[in-house]
């Protein structure tokens, strides 16, 4: 492990408090994570020393914020294994990424008839904008099923069944937030290769938790949020393969999207520039610049390991320590996302309990809804782990949950 790793827990400021007056245990980092120091200083940094709008000044603050934006859509590019930095398009987060693929990509190549897969544990923000874009062009969605039970992986054995010529495009989640999986996203991209559909990889629970390479899983499009990885909110990254984003038409309309523009009629920029209209959020995509750096001293590969060493811990603990509890995910190649439900207890009141010790997990269905109602469930209650986690932390969750079954139990 790097030396980075020594004191990780001194980098990020908001842990060092109290809760209820007990330390604070940080458990909701799918939700999103907290941030190091060096991603705080990198915004207040600009904004004391760089702040001006970028691709438009040529004063000496413009050119310097010009290349500290362009220089984060590298960095970008070299954190996902991009071609190019002009493969990279900064947007506010996964949500607006995978907006910008339905809307633009999906607008001028599907029609009715033409399928659009997904999977049963996408997240809202990976399922809402096809059913939007389903309804504008007539094409149909289908699903690749999980297999029964709470294992919450994808039926393998199912692809083949769903994955025809007819599907033009296969969008699915590469970590699921609710269940923990990990889904084998370079299989699911060669399987959709072969029937000429375009993949669409939701990374938001992915990125900055395990090295991602968009070239060796062979995506087409991968969606990215800041905030989850140690970045700001606000901020995101689409990638997309550059003849496809070459070939897509702008999906919003403003300033620094063209090439030049008449009354009746404009031409555009180039990608990337032609889905970034208005002013950018610059501030906060170099930050998130700052956050990559700080993600690679530590190492990509060690933080997987040490979500899934917590995850797998987490996992063995509650299922063996707490009687009668249901916990969903596999139990081991995990991400370190653990949700549960406690029989006879609604998961808001779980995370009101756990809050009185002081312990931040999330209750609720996550944006999962219809895989809650696949799984018979309205809600559950999760812990999510980063790399400022302990396993004392957990010791601290267990603790908490054996009091809070106790307490449902009278
Ligand atoms: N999941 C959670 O607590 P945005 O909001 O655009 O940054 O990310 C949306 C999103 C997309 N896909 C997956 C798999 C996600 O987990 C999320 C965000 C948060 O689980 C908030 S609902």
């Amino acid at each position: 492990m790097s030396p980075a790793w020594k004191n990780i827990r001194a980098d990020f400021p908001i842990l060092d408090q109290q809760v209820n007056g007990k330390p604070l245990v940080y458990l909701d980092n799918a939700a999103t994570s907290q941030k190091p120091r060096c991603v705080i200083d990198a915004l207040t940094h600009f904004y004391e020393r760089d702040n001006a709008n970028v691709h438009r000044g040529i004063h000496a603050l413009s050119m310097r914020a010009t290349s500290a934006y362009e220089h984060a859509r590298e960095r970008s590019a070299r954190f996902l294994n991009a071609g190019s930095p002009a493969e990279i398009v900064f947007t506010a987060g996964t949500t607006d990424s995978i907006n910008l693929v339905a809307n633009a990509w999906g607008d001028e190549n599907l029609k009715t008839g033409d399928v659009i897969l997904l999977t049963e544990m996408e997240h809202h923000s990976n399922l809402v904008p096809w059913q939007l874009l389903a309804r504008r062009t007539g094409a149909k969605l289908r699903y690749l099923p999980i297999v029964p039970g709470d294992t919450g992986l994808l039926d393998m054995a199912q692809l083949s069944k769903v994955l025809t010529p007819d599907v033009k495009i296969f969008a699915f989640t590469h970590v699921s937030n609710t269940l923990g999986v990990i889904n084998p996203a370079a299989e699911l991209c060669a399987a959709a290769k072969k029937v000429g559909a375009l993949t669409v990889i939701d990374a938001a629970q992915s990125a900055g938790h395990m090295p991602l390479d968009v070239r060796a899983m062979g995506c087409d499009f991968l969606a990215v949020s800041g905030h989850k990885m140690c970045g700001p909110t606000g901020v995101g990254l689409l990638y997309g393969r550059a003849p496809l984003l070459d070939n897509m038409p702008p999906y919003r309309g403003g300033g620094s999207m063209i090439s030049s523009v008449e009354y009746f009629e404009s031409k555009w920029a180039p990608a990337p520039a032609k889905f970034e209209a208005g002013t950018p959020n610059i501030a906060d995509a170099i930050a998130l610049a700052r956050a990559m750096d700080y993600l690679d001293d530590l190492g990509r590969e060690a933080i997987a390991q040490h979500d899934e060493k917590l995850a797998a811990l987490a996992y063995h603990r509650i299922t063996t320590e707490i009687p009668g509890i249901r916990v969903l995910g596999p139990a081991h190649h995990r991400s370190g996302v653990v949700s549960f439900a406690l029989p006879g207890a609604h998961a808001h009141d779980v995370v009101t309990l756990a809050d009185q010790e002081g312990i931040a997990l999330r209750g609720g269905h996550h944006c999962n809804q219809p895989l809650m109602r696949k799984l018979g469930l309205n809600s559950t209650s999760r812990a999510s782990f980063y790399l400022y986690n302990t396993e004392d932390e957990i010791e601290r969750l267990i603790a908490a949950l054996k009091k809070i079954q106790k307490f449902f139990a009278v």
